[in-house]
């Protein structure tokens, strides 16, 4: 590696913060069942306590994202409880994810249900989250929906649609200067014939018709196999539209596995749109980066510092991508150059300038390992552990 893509790789990591999922930090299943970890995170405490320990061994994550029914009690004391845990931890709260999609009143949708009723309470939800993003300090607003229905002719699919654009409309006149609704689209599951906002086109004109103040969020998991999921980010990026991703990486459908596990190319290759989208306008691109995993088999912190350095590694890589050199040779249709350019990049061992990057900030050059020697994950085992919850431990 020169001495410039050293500098390039040091000055994408400063600007790279990606957040945590609350949820990640809890047991979860596949609707086959759960198995428990005993050192899994019950409270909103110890979610707050686990991700401080990431943040604490990697340096780049200072929020948390929650859940607003997982994570907050009813009423105004819960907001206070996590000012107090942020304060405590020093990670701050990040984007507030409303929850219309659990409720027995659901079960024909939310914003998209036939039932007006039903319409109105999943409003006054996301109302009512809009208002703890506020009481919080909590920029962004994250909407994910599970509307949809599993047999053709059962709903009216322009009805939904067009009371998706009233509901988020209405949500969108409740936000603050400078707070952001992010619209996550999915193409199925839970409903398996259509889904309300299937893909980004859907999100990104539903955003559009909701106000100034809406843009897409883009999980890596939502999308159909072959999909250029790059393609869709420069897109958005191109329509101003680009609020946010949900990383995680997927072999079959949406499957929550550790970001770059699979297909660690293609994670490159959406920060590489996003690179040259910033070579080439002189300005940052304001994207909020976050985890959305659930880790069902792996040592959830584990997992989650694995995830924390994946994406540091590819976001490096793709800084150091030869943009003058790349133009010139696109421009010439230059193709096995051009590719090249690219694939020189990804194959570029960036891991010892990131080393030396976290020893320069004060962090610890091996995450995992200082996690590993912190003895956090056995203590929260014993402590947890002694409370009754999850199995036996895989740690000696
Ligand atoms: C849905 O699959 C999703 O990606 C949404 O972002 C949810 O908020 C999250 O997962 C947790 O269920
Ligand atoms: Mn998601």
């Amino acid at each position: 590696m020169t001495d410039r893509q050293a500098e390039l790789v040091w000055n994408a990591l400063d600007r790279f913060r990606i957040e945590l999922p609350s949820w990640g930090f809890a047991d979860t299943g596949t609707r086959f069942g759960k198995f428990h970890q005993p050192a899994a995170a019950a409270t909103i405490e110890e979610k707050f306590n686990d991700a401080a320990e990431v943040n604490r061994v990697t340096g780049v994550c200072p929020t948390l994202a929650l859940h607003v029914l997982w994570d907050f009690r009813e009423g105004a004391s819960s907001v206070a409880e996590v000012d107090s845990l942020a304060t405590r931890t020093g990670v701050r709260t990040g984007s507030i994810n409303p929850n219309v999609f659990q409720d027995q009143i659901y079960k024909f949708g939310s914003l998209g249900n036939p039932d007006e009723q039903i319409r109105q309470a999943a409003l006054r939800h996301i109302l009512d989250s809009v208002e703890i993003a506020a009481a919080v300090e909590s920029r962004d607003i994250s909407l994910w929906f599970a509307d949809g229905s599993n047999y053709p002719g059962t709903q009216n699919i322009r009805h939904r649609k067009a009371w998706f654009e009233d509901g988020l409309k209405q949500a969108h006149r409740a936000l603050n200067v400078g707070q952001r609704l992010l619209v996550e689209y999915k193409p199925f599951e839970p409903a398996f014939y259509h889904t309300d906002i299937a893909d980004w086109g859907m999100a990104l004109e539903l955003a559009r018709a909701a106000g100034p103040q809406a843009k897409v969020l883009v999980d890596t998991g939502h999308h159909y196999s072959a999909q250029n999921i790059e393609q869709i980010v420069a897109w958005l990026l191109d329509c101003g539209m680009l609020g946010g991703f949900h990383f995680n990486d997927r072999r079959y459908a949406d499957d929550d596995l550790t970001l770059g596990s699979i297909d660690p190319y293609q994670v490159f290759r959406i920060f590489h749109e996003i690179a040259v989208y910033e070579w080439e306008t002189g300005k940052p691109a304001d994207i909020a980066y976050m985890v959305d995993q659930s880790h069902n088999l792996k040592p959830k912190i584990e997992a989650m510092i694995q995830t924390v350095t994946t994406a540091q590694e590819l976001f490096a890589k793709a800084a150091i991508v030869d943009h003058a050199a790349l133009a010139v040779k696109q421009k010439t249709n230059a193709l096995v150059d051009a590719e090249t350019c690219l694939k020189d990049a990804f194959a570029t061992d960036v891991r010892p300038a990131i080393g030396k990057w976290r020893i320069a900030r004060g962090i610890p050059a091996r995450p995992m390992t200082a996690f590993r020697e912190s003895g956090y994950q056995q203590r929260i085992e014993a402590e947890r552990g002694a409370k009754g919850r999850g199995a036996a431990s895989s740690y000696a």
